[in-house]
């Protein structure tokens, strides 16, 4: 029962979690084909120790695929997605483009993997930092019905891709090699992919901005939330911000639920969620940390408090690999539903 794998953009920062992740869990790949831009199209990566050479994206190169695995931007999505669909495959799509098609599962498997059958071709992988807040969130909503959320985000650079893993690391060596003092942290040099410097820096601005005032990147928590939880009325007020880590999301959640919280109870449901550890011990100095999290697959949930300005409240804050949990593991396990 081996499967025809194709994975588009699989020279992305995703993409390469994506073999990595096939390659770990063992998926049943019989074939893989790895596609990207024609400026990569030659050139070979390692699956299982053999060398892949990477195709050019093409509306062609599909044929035979079962499943398509697509992490190469919503663009890219909305133009060959359908192409892989007529050629017989299964699409999973890392991108927005299609999250909110009533006709296009989005799903988290710990939460609503039962929605996969329900596809016609496409399956929708969350946005990075919902996936990783609902990991925590909806144990909690199972036991207490969460009705909204505030919430802010501090989301490293590689969620943006490859190219800022490169100007963070380009920013801080700058910093590094001309010697500067920490109150002239303010280089000369032009930022490329994010608006302002990102080294030594914190940036309330991830996606692009709405009329409202809030940006895409925020809104995809209460959109996305609402449809992986089928809870039409969930509510939730969030800030992105943008900062200097290479690797793992963390989200500051205050919530506010129908039923009392009880302290205990909020431990013991998050203790038994898949996928999540509990790491809560501050008088030991002991809460989730991006460096400690980046490259495992289990999200993790700390600062568990009650919340002292919310009715029914609980505060927390939650980590997870957004390459992983939040991107290329939570696509094949979507892949693994599949097969
Ligand atoms: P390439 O490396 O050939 O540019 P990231 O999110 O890390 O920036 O990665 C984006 C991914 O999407 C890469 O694998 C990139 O391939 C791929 N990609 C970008 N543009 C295209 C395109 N026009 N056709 C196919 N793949 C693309
Ligand atoms: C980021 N979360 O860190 C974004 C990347 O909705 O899939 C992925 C955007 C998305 O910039």
């Amino acid at each position: 029962n081996l499967k025809h794998v194709a994975v588009v953009g699989a020279t992305g920062a995703v993409g390469v979690e994506m073999l990595r992740c096939l390659e770990q869990r063992n998926f049943p790949v019989g074939q893989l084909t790895l596609l990207a831009s024609a400026r990569s199209a030659g050139k070979k990566m390692k699956f299982k120790g053999e060398d892949v050479t990477i195709k050019e994206l093409t509306p062609d190169s599909f044929a035979g695929v079962d499943i398509a695995l697509f992490s190469a931007g919503g663009g890219i999505s909305r133009d060959f997605a359908p192409h892989a669909v007529k050629a017989g495959a299964v699409v999973v799509d890392n991108s927005s483009f299609f999250r909110q098609d009533p006709t296009v599962p989005l799903v988290v498997p710990e939460i609503n993997a039962a929605d996969v059958k329900n596809h016609q071709g496409i399956i929708a992988n969350p946005n990075c930092t919902t996936a990783i807040s609902l990991m925590a969130l909806y144990p909690l909503h199972q036991a207490f019905g969460v009705k909204r959320i505030f919430a802010s985000s501090y989301q490293a650079v590689s969620g943006t891709g490859a190219q800022a893993i490169e100007e963070l690391a380009k920013q801080s060596r700058e910093w590094a090699a001309e010697n500067r003092a920490w109150d002239a942290a303010k280089l000369s040099s032009k930022p490329h992919v994010y608006p302002h410097q990102i080294a030594f820096n914190a940036i309330p601005h991830v996606d692009s901005f709405l009329d409202t005032g809030y940006t895409k990147e925020e809104m995809k928590m209460e959109n996305e939330g609402r449809k992986i939880m089928h809870h039409p009325d969930f509510r939730a007020s969030v800030t992105c911000v943008r900062i200097p880590v290479f690797r793992s999301h963390s989200i500051s959640i205050s919530a506010e639920f129908e039923k009392p919280v009880d302290l205990a109870k909020a431990r013991e449901v998050l203790a038994q969620a898949p996928g999540l550890d509990v790491l809560d011990d501050p008088a030991n100095k002991v809460y989730p940390l991006a460096l400690d999290i980046a490259g495992r697959d289990n999200c993790a949930v700390g600062r568990l408090r009650i919340d002292c300005a919310l009715d029914n409240g609980l505060s927390f804050w939650v980590v997870g690999d957004q390459l992983l949990k939040g991107a290329a593991l939570n696509a094949v396990q979507i892949a693994e539903c599949l097969v």
